[in-house]
């Protein structure tokens, strides 16, 4: 049997790179995550087994097993789950603080995802050239607020190539997913590293201040022999599923980290007396917008998840 790495999916096909070669590649029966129904049963990153037919194209008969995936529900209402990528070694989450500005809820929601399913993520703040100097407290409060969560926060300006080529040193050696809403500059990133490759981007709309989803399907790109990047389309909401409302706090670090000081163990930090989370809040130890978002995580009427 013949084994590759699946580099694109769309629809019923998926490229699969086995050495120089790139095979497109149609499934053949079921793949179910431990009962979770999927939209795409495959998806980039999924190391799988492939038979070549004598037309060339290829059918995947096993996806080996997964070290770690990003699944989100694919809208409000939706109960199946789309998995973005799978195997990802780190998680570049892009953010803006303008043109477009990402919203926290959707940063905390894709964090949560990330550390329920141990997938490592650094926080990419991109465009910081658009930055005037009345922004800077705005900068400060975010980079502090993720800090104290225990993100890694990296400045970034492809525009300007700011820190661009220490974000290419962290992806040294590992499948690198960038993640983050439309219009961020998450495939600008990837042309100024590997300018070849010459990708799409494109500007954002001026009126509604926000992404064009210039790019439509998850892709790998090979950067050298042992590093690839995979480029995501920009996402609008980040839908949590298959996760129950008592592990909410299990994935938010720092209310994990200080929850231990709570006068009840099994605290929910909504309404407890000797919360250690809402005291940490009044102090400024944990972020107020970090704390904004575990409440509507907890509140969320589908929260049951499943
Ligand atoms: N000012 C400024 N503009 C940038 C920077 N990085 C990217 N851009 C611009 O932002 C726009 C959107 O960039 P893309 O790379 O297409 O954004 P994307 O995140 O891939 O968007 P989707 O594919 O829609 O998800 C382009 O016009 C880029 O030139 C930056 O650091 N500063
Ligand atoms: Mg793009
Ligand atoms: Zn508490």
């Amino acid at each position: 049997m013949k084994k590759g790495l699946v580099i694109k999916s769309t629809g019923s096909w998926h490229n699969v790179l086995d050495g120089n070669n790139i095979v497109r590649c149609r499934i053949k029966g079921k793949f179910r995550i431990k009962g979770l129904k999927t939209t795409n049963p495959v998806t980039v990153g999924d190391r799988v087994e492939y038979e070549l037919l004598d037309d060339n194209t290829g059918i995947i008969l096993k996806i080996d097993e997964r070290k770690n995936y990003i699944i989100r529900r694919a809208t409000r209402f939706h109960k199946e789950a789309q998995l973005l990528a799978a195997n990802i070694d780190l998680a570049l989450l892009m953010v803006s603080l303008r043109s477009p500005k990402t919203p926290k809820e959707f940063i905390d929601r894709f964090l949560v995802t990330s550390e329920a399913y141990f997938v490592e993520s650094v926080i990419l703040i991109n465009k910081i050239d658009l930055l005037k100097k009345r922004d800077q407290r705005l900068l400060d409060d975010f980079i502090h607020t993720y800090t104290l969560a225990g993100y890694h926060c990296i400045q970034l300006s492809v525009k300007d190539n700011t820190n661009v080529d220490q974000v290419h040193k962290l992806m040294q050696n590992k499948i690198n997913l960038i993640a983050g809403n439309s219009g961020v500059g998450k495939t600008a990133l990837i042309n100024s590293i590997a300018p070849s490759l010459n990708l799409k981007t494109e500007e954002i709309s001026r009126y509604h201040q926000s992404g064009k989803h210039t790019t439509t399907f998850s892709e790998i790109f090979t950067l050298d022999n042992n590093t690839y990047v995979i480029d995501s389309p920009g996402i609008k909401a980040f839908g949590l599923i298959d996760l129950n409302k008592s592990e909410i706090g299990l994935y938010f670090p720092e209310i994990f980290k200080h929850s231990k000081n709570c006068k009840f163990y099994n605290c929910t930090h909504i309404h407890e007396p000797g919360c250690a989370i809402m005291y940490g809040v009044e102090e400024g130890i944990i972020g107020k917008s970090r704390y904004q978002s575990y409440l509507n995580i907890m509140n969320d009427d589908d929260s049951k998840y499943r």
